[in-house]
C-alpha cells in the first residue's frame, strides 16, 4: 500500500480547506466537491471512547509508531473539546513536539455536526476527503456516546476502544453490542490504581460475548504518563489489519464504504427536504408526504 512515488507532495492548505467546508457542507455541496480517491485503501483505525479517557493523549504516543507503517499519516479527531494544535494538544500538558513537525504527518480536530448526540452522520465525508489525499492510513478519534460506535464500526476497519481504570461501572453497564463493535480494547492511564482488575474485567465480559468472526480480541494496557504499551497497541493494530484485509478484497471495502455514504447522504438529504422545505406541511398522510419526498428527490441532479 506504499509507495511514495506514485504522488503529488500533499497540499496541506487544501486538504484543511476541503475538511473545514465538508464538516459543515450540505449535500449538494459535498457533490459538487467530490474527489476520487488518489491511491489504494487508506487504512482506517478508529479510537473511540468516553470524553476524558486520554484518547488524543494516546493518539499522539501512537503517531510515532504508525509513522514508521505510513508515509502520509492523516489523524482526525472529531472531538472539538480538545483540539490538536501543531506542537500540542490545546490544553494540555503532553507535547507531540517531535512528530509535529514531521511531513508525513496531518492532524486536524473538527467538529462534527451531530457530534455531540453522537450520530455525526457527515465523517464518512470527512474520510473520503482524506482518500482524495492519498493517505496510508488515517486514525480517526470520535467520542464514544453509544451510537458512535455503531456508525464508527462501517467506517473504519479496526476499532479501538479506550477504557480507564474508573470505567469500572461503564464495563458493568455496557452492552454486549459496544463490546462487539470494538477489535481492540485499550486500558488506558494504566499508571492509575485499578487498571489490572479493569482489564481482567473487560477479558472476562470479552470471553462471555461471542463474535462469530472469530477474531481474538486483544486487551492493551498503555500510559501516556509511563510511556508504555503504544507498541503492544501498534503491533495489535497490525495483526487487526492483516486479519482483516485477508478476509475482505479491496473491492469489498471500497462497496461497504460506498454504501455507508450513499445511505448517509441520502438520509441527510431527506432530512434537509423535511425540515426545510417540507416543514409546513408534514401534517399530510404518510404515503402522501414519502410521494412528495420521492417527487422532490427525482427533480434534483446530483
Ligand atoms: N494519569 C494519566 N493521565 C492521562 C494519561 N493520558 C492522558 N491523561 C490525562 O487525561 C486527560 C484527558 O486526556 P485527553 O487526551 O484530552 O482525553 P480525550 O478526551 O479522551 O481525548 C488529560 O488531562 C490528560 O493529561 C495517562 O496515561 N495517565
Ligand atoms: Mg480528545
Amino acid at each position: 500500500m506504499t509507495g511514495p512515488t506514485d504522488r503529488q507532495p500533499l497540499d496541506r492548505r487544501t486538504l484543511a480547506r476541503a475538511l473545514s467546508r465538508s464538516a459543515n457542507a450540505t449535500v449538494a455541496d459535498i457533490l459538487a466537491h467530490w474527489q476520487p480517491p488518489r491511491r489504494g485503501l487508506a487504512r482506517r483505525i478508529g479510537i473511540t471512547g468516553a470524553p476524558g479517557t486520554g484518547k488524543s493523549t494516546l493518539i499522539s504516543r501512537l503517531v510515532r509508531c504508525r509513522l514508521a507503517h505510513a508515509d502520509r499519516l492523516g489523524v482526525l479527531a472529531i472531538d472539538p473539546s480538545s483540539p490538536y494544535s501543531r506542537g500540542a494538544i490545546l490544553g494540555d500538558r503532553i507535547r507531540m513536539d517531535d512528530v509535529a513537525d514531521d511531513d508525513r504527518l496531518f492532524i486536524r480536530s473538527l467538529a462534527s455536526r451531530g457530534a455531540h448526540d453522537g450520530t455525526s452522520d457527515n465523517i464518512a465525508d470527512l474520510l473520503a476527503v482524506m482518500d482524495a489525499h492519498g493517505f496510508d492510513e488515517v486514525i480517526l478519534e470520535t467520542v464514544g456516546v453509544g451510537q458512535t460506535e455503531y456508525a464508527v464500526r462501517t467506517l473504519v476497519d479496526t476499532v479501538v476502544l479506550v477504557l480507564i481504570p474508573e470505567s469500572g461501572d461503564q464495563i458493568q453497564a455496557m452492552k454486549a453490542g459496544l463490546m462487539e463493535a470494538a477489535d481492540i480494547f485499550v486500558v488506558n492511564k494504566c499508571d492509575l490504581p485499578g487498571a489490572g482488575r479493569i482489564s481482567s474485567e473487560v477479558r472476562a465480559v470479552l470471553a462471555r460475548v461471542h463474535r462469530d468472526d472469530r477474531w481474538q480480541r486483544r486487551v492493551v494496557e498503555t500510559s501516556a504518563e509511563r510511556a508504555s504499551g503504544f507498541e503492544a497497541l501498534s503491533a495489535a493494530i497490525m495483526e487487526h489489519q492483516a486479519w482483516t484485509m485477508s478476509r475482505r478484497s479491496e473491492q469489498e471495502v471500497r462497496a461497504a464504504r460506498a454504501a455507508h455514504q450513499i445511505k448517509e447522504l441520502f438520509s441527510r438529504r431527506v432530512g434537509e427536504l423535511v425540515e426545510g422545505e417540507l416543514a409546513q406541511r408534514l401534517d399530510r398522510p404518510l404515503p402522501e408526504l414519502y410521494a412528495e419526498v420521492l417527487a422532490r428527490l427525482a427533480t434534483e441532479r446530483g
